[in-house]
């Protein structure tokens, strides 16, 4: 029954070792894309809505934001380690990212919701997700300048991975077959809406908010360390070199795909029997999954659309 699968989800996340409180949630289903705010959303990110946009950031707060797939959980385990790493070593082995790093418009029924999570969030800084286009973030975070890092994806792989991940996540839309599944994408009609509109809104909004770091995923699988050093720089952060060295080393693919803290198998609405959440974590896996006539219809909308040429991504490095 298409859009109606339920899940029956229960959060089992190592109850018994990691503090993440154990929940039975309610049934959820598979949610219907709907038009807000001129952006596809789902009512498990719009439920909440007067609450997240109510949301009172800190001036040290850091958002960590992106369009879905595009490398939220590594670029938030790599700040998770520069800022904890050191201080709590048990939240290594304790706490899974989604927790350590609240995603704030989530709101699953039975489960504290992403802005409940952030309120409570012993940390400082409070590291924050968030996967909104840039016009729908809650004004507090621009109202104390808050620092945000932006990680943003190149189109065809970004569109690949969401593809595997709407076919595990008993919360998101069905992801039906490949070739819809383009043509969706194409027109903006994904949860979060369209990627050209938000990764260029947040382009923009970058030569206007200096507290804005955009960064890559292309670049982050080149060079980590490098990139982890421009973050360093961003954030006023300076590891030891060793410190750094860990981190590279703790945050590389395989690594994360290994820790059951970082890789989300303890989250039970996802499904691992279609599909890992850390799936295949490269540059050029849309090879796998283009044909040669979508691949260049592809590029003849891309360039019709992404006019700005100071925003260059890579489909291969
Ligand atoms: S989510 O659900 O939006 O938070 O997903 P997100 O974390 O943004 O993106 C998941 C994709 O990022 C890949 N990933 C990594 N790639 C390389 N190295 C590391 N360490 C890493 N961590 C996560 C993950 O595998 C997903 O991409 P695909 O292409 O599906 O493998």
């Amino acid at each position: 029954m298409q859009g109606q699968v339920f899940v029956q989800v229960f959060s089992r996340a190592c109850a018994n070792t990691c503090g993440f409180q154990q929940h039975k949630m309610d049934s959820v289903t598979r949610p219907e894309l709907f038009d807000f705010h001129g952006i596809s959303m789902t009512h498990y990110f719009t439920d909440n809505w007067e609450n997240i946009q109510n949301f009172q950031a800190r001036s040290d707060d850091i958002l960590i934001a992106t369009y879905p797939k595009a490398g939220t959980t590594w670029i938030s385990y790599i700040l998770d380690l520069l800022y904890f790493g050191q201080t709590s070593p048990e939240r290594q082995t304790s706490l899974p990212i989604y927790n350590r790093v609240p995603f704030l418009e989530i709101a699953i029924p039975g489960l504290d919701s992403g802005k409940d999570l952030a309120d409570k969030l012993p940390t400082t800084p409070r590291l924050i997700k968030t996967h909104l286009p840039v016009q729908l973030v809650p004004k507090s975070f621009w109202e104390h300048n808050c620092r945000i890092v932006y990680v943003a994806r190149n189109a065809k792989d970004n569109m690949v991975s969401f593809f595997h991940f709407d076919r595990m996540n008993g919360v998101q839309p069905e992801a039906g077959d490949w070739i819809d599944y383009f043509l969706r994408f194409l027109k903006g009609k994904m949860v979060f809406g369209s990627w050209y509109d938000h990764v260029n809104g947040w382009w923009k909004k970058k030569q206007t908010y200096s507290n804005l770091h955009y960064m890559f995923y292309e670049d982050l699988i080149e060079d980590t360390g490098r990139e982890i050093d421009k973050v360093c720089s961003f954030l006023g952060l300076s590891p030891s070199a060793e410190e750094k060295k860990n981190i590279t080393s703790q945050v590389q693919f395989d690594n994360m795909k290994n820790n059951k803290m970082a890789n989300y198998s303890t989250l039970q609405v996802l499904d691992f029997k279609i599909c890992p959440f850390m799936r295949k974590g490269k540059v050029g896996d849309w090879k796998n999954h283009f044909t040669v006539g979508q691949s260049e219809y592809f590029d003849e909308d891309y360039k019709n659309r992404m006019k700005d040429p100071t925003l260059q991504f890579r489909t291969e490095i």
